[in-house]
Formats: C-alpha cells, sequence, structure tokens
C-alpha cells in the first residue's frame, strides 16, 4: 500500500503506484494551522499528479469531496440551489480546420439537456480528424451528451498538407527528417538489468527500423524491452526516443504546438509508459516534462498539446521549471516499472505539429554528413567520399566503412600521414544505399562518422 510522511511526502517504503486512498483526508489534516502548508502542499501536489491514472473507486473526486467536507468548505445545498444551467464552448485545432455544430445550438443550456455535438471538415483532402479534447473524449466525429457542468471541447485535426513530419520511417533508415538520429537506452548505467532491442550506441550503432507500419506501411519505430531492477534503487526502465539536434544539443521548435504519433504497445499494470521531453530549462534529473501514454494493442493516433506535459508528482521547490521550447535537445518514450515484464512499442508518422521540417539531404544523391569529431569531415564530389581530417602527430592511419549491422564494408590500406591537415578519397560507387559508419583509426586513436550513401 502507499504510506505517507506527516508531511505529506511519500514515505520510502511506500509503492508509489498504489492508490492515494487515505491522502486527501491526511491532506485536510494539514489545514489545522499554516504551519503545515508544506503538508498541505505535497498532498495536493500529490493529488494533482494522479488525474492521469487509473485510481479506481478512489478518485480525484472522492479525495475533493472529503477535503470539502473536512475543512467546511463544502456547498450547503440546503441554503445553496444546485447549479441549474452550463455552458458549452467549442474550438477547433488547428485554427480553420473544420466547423463544430452543437445541436441544440443554445447560449446556455439546462443541466441534464441532451446536447450532439459534431464536427466537420473544412477541407477534407487536407485535414483528417483525430478526435475530442477537453471535456469530451473520442474519436467519433458525432457525440451526444448530457449537460452537467461547463465544457470547454476541442475538436483536433491533422493538417495532412503540414510540412512538420518528423519520420513515417519509410526510408528506413535510423534518422528523422531533421537527420537527426532515433536511439534507445536502459538503466544499466544505473545498475539496472533492464533490455532493450535494438539498442543503439551514439556514434557507432544505429537505430534499426521494424518492418509493418501503420496503415500498411512498410516500417516503424519498433522496441522490445524486458524491465529488471538489478541492482538499481529505483523503478527500472527502458527508452526509445529520437534527437531534435545532435549530441544533445538545443533546437528552437516554438514555433510548434505539439506532437501527435501513432503507436500500439502494452504495459504491465504496474509499469507506465512517459513520453518525456529534454529540455534546457530542467536542471533536476528525472524532472521532465512528461505525458503518460496509456497502453493499446491496436494503432492509435496521439495528439498532444505541449502544454499538457507536465513536470512529475514529486517536483518541488527550484526543481519547477518552465517548459522552454527554445532549448528542446530530444523527445523519448520512457517505460518504467516494477515488474521484469517484456513487451514491445510501436510508433510511426510522428509530426511536430506546426514546425517547418524540410527533409535533409539524406534522400538527395548526396552523401550527407554528420560530425563527430572536428578533425573529421566528408564531402560527397561525384562517385567518391572526400574525407577532411586532421592529424595532431605523424602515424599510420587506416580508414573502414562498415554498415549499420557492423559489418566492414570496405577498407582502405593504411598508410603513414605527417601531422596536420589531410585530404583521402574514398569510391563509393560500389557501397548500396544506405546508411554507414565510417571510422578513422590511428595507433592511439578512433574517430568515427555516420554517413549516408543515396544513389
Ligand atoms: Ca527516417
Ligand atoms: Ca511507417
Amino acid at each position: 500500500g502507499q504510506m505517507y510522511n506527516l508531511d505529506g511526502t511519500l514515505h520510502s517504503s511506500g509503492n508509489e503506484t498504489c492508490i492515494p486512498t487515505f491522502l486527501g483526508p491526511l491532506t485536510c489534516a494539514g489545514m489545522v494551522d499554516n504551519t503545515h502548508s508544506t503538508w498541505l502542499n505535497n498532498g495536493y501536489t500529490r493529488l494533482r499528479s494522479y488525474n492521469a491514472k487509473n485510481d479506481n473507486y478512489y478518485n480525484e473526486c472522492l479525495e475533493l469531496l472529503s477535503m470539502l467536507l473536512l475543512t467546511g468548505n463544502m456547498v450547503d445545498f440546503t441554503k445553496v440551489p444546485p447549479r441549474a444551467t452550463a455552458t458549452i464552448t467549442a474550438n477547433v485545432r488547428p485554427a480553420g480546420a473544420g466547423t463544430v455544430t452543437l445541436s441544440p445550438q443554445k447560449d446556455s443550456y439546462g443541466v441534464g439537456d441532451e446536447v450532439t455535438i459534431s464536427t466537420s471538415t473544412s477541407n477534407s483532402t487536407r485535414y483528417t480528424f483525430v478526435g475530442w479534447e477537453g471535456d469530451l473524449t473520442g474519436t467519433q466525429q458525432s457525440a451526444t451528451f448530457k449537460v452537467g457542468y461547463n465544457r470547454t471541447i476541442t475538436a483536433v485535426y491533422r493538417d495532412e498538407q503540414a510540412n512538420d513530419l518528423l519520420d513515417d520511417c519509410e526510408d528506413n533508415d535510423g534518422l528523422t527528417n531533421l537527420g537527426t538520429e532515433w536511439f534507445t537506452y536502459t538503466d544499466v548505467l544505473d545498475g539496472g538489468k533492464s533490455t532493450v532491442t535494438p539498442l543503439t550506441k551514439t556514434g557507432e550503432t544505429l537505430f534499426k527500423m521494424t518492418e509493418g507500419g501503420y496503415n500498411s506501411s512498410k516500417y516503424a519505430v519498433k522496441v522490445n524491452w524486458t524491465l529488471d531492477k538489478g541492482s538499481f534503487d529505483y523503478d527500472p526502465f527502458v527508452g526509445v526516443g529520437f534527437e531534435l539536434a545532435p549530441k544533445a544539443a538545443y533546437t528552437d521548435i516554438s514555433k510548434s504546438t505539439g506532437i501527435s504519433f501513432f503507436y500500439k504497445g502494452t504495459f504491465g499494470t504496474k509499469d507506465t509508459c512517459d513520453l518525456k521531453i529534454e529540455c534546457g530549462a530542467v536542471t533536476t534529473p528525472g524532472a521532465d516534462f512528461c505525458y503518460n501514454i496509456p497502453s493499446s494493442t491496436s494503432w492509435k493516433e496521439v495528439n498532444i498539446k505541449w502544454s499538457d506535459f507536465k513536470q512529475p508528482w514529486w517536483v518541488k521547490g527550484d526543481a519547477i521549471a518552465t517548459l522552454d521550447l527554445k532549448r528542446i535537445s530530444k523527445i523519448q518514450w520512457q517505460i518504467h516499472g516494477q515488474t521484469t515484464a517484456a513487451s514491445e512499442l510501436w510508433i510511426d508518422d510522428v509530426h511536430i505539429l506546426g514546425l517547418p521540417i524540410e527533409k535533409t539531404a539524406v534522400k538527395q544523391p548526396v552523401v550527407s554528413e554528420k560530425i563527430f569529431s572536428e578533425s573529421l569531415r566528408c564531402v560527397r564530389m561525384g562517385a567518391n567520399l572526400m574525407v577532411n581530417y586532421s592529424l595532431s602527430q605523424n602515424g599510420n592511419v587506416s580508414f573502414a566503412l562498415y554498415n549499420i549491422a557492423g559489418k566492414m564494408v570496405k577498407r582502405e590500406a593504411t598508410s603513414f600521414v605527417h601531422a596536420g591537415n589531410h585530404t583521402a578519397q574514398i569510391n563509393l560507387s560500389d557501397i548500396a544505399k544506405g546508411a554507414y559508419l565510417l571510422k578513422l583509426s590511428t595507433e592511439t586513436a578512433e574517430i568515427t562518422q555516420q554517413i549516408m550513401v543515396s544513389k
């Protein structure tokens, strides 16, 4: 079960995924005087953190009711008449994608009235309806409900002409359309024993797509994992994600409004999948803004506004940050939990909504470069790759090209080179299209650079 310290924080022996059964009353107990404001704040913050979780019958409503009753702030219905009317505010996102109709259409509805809400697009070749957001869920374009409270409802559309596709994976490389890498990671460096397949390694092993994507497409991102905490103190984790800029640099995505993608995957009942944004404004480890992704056995689309991302429930004080969209380095799906479950997650058709993404030169008949060291640069000249590099001392130098399976496909003979700047020429005419790693080796150092060869 769940245990609390008397300041409202979780007790170390407590189980943080359990339902917060008596947290509401406990929090109320902190209201006796203002010396217990930390206790009250901790309890309130924790209650709010449960809004996306299925905590069954001890839900937030009961918690809040108990708080209201115990504090005397509960409305006295013998004196105050219950709400008789409510309003419905309807929006469309992105603006201009369509219209929303309420039937009957009124400024104010009587509580208990039945209302049908429906949406249609302004341009069916351009916009696809994704679903309802706010005070209505579901993916049917028409829905009927009974009025009970003021609702704000948004019809969310996907703009098929928006040039914001991050990756549909169809080019079957380990890179996004920004030219940045997909990657995976585990808790092994923290003492955990979790595994993820495929496992990438910066600068060495590229992510590999899997056949069988959303909507009968050819490829998608897929990871398999097992969770095992080993000697790690906290919940074991694995993750998959993409960089927005190479080498953990920050990118400005403030022109965008959110992220959409298709996924399917199942997470154990005690496990969670969070979509996390790595932002330069967050300096406390683990305090990243995140959004909970529920299990789905079939392909499902989600469309999330940046403002829906929240920091974890335990974040307080200096760890509280603002999501600065001008300083984003990566976005990743992290699965963490308490089981040793093995499962899988598929991801496809990722859009950074509203961010203009011009597909990089990866598909053009050139070699796209990615610099891992300032001393190694590649430029395509016809069928040849011109490799510019510099040596700090005289020595023997060799070049080798590896495919993403790690197999050497080409090797240039070792030669003795003096210190300074040099250019080597590697013929690529017999190299098949795809992603490769170029490795420069001396007696004392190795430098690798990822290159894309397109014909
Ligand atoms: Ca790609
Ligand atoms: Ca695909």
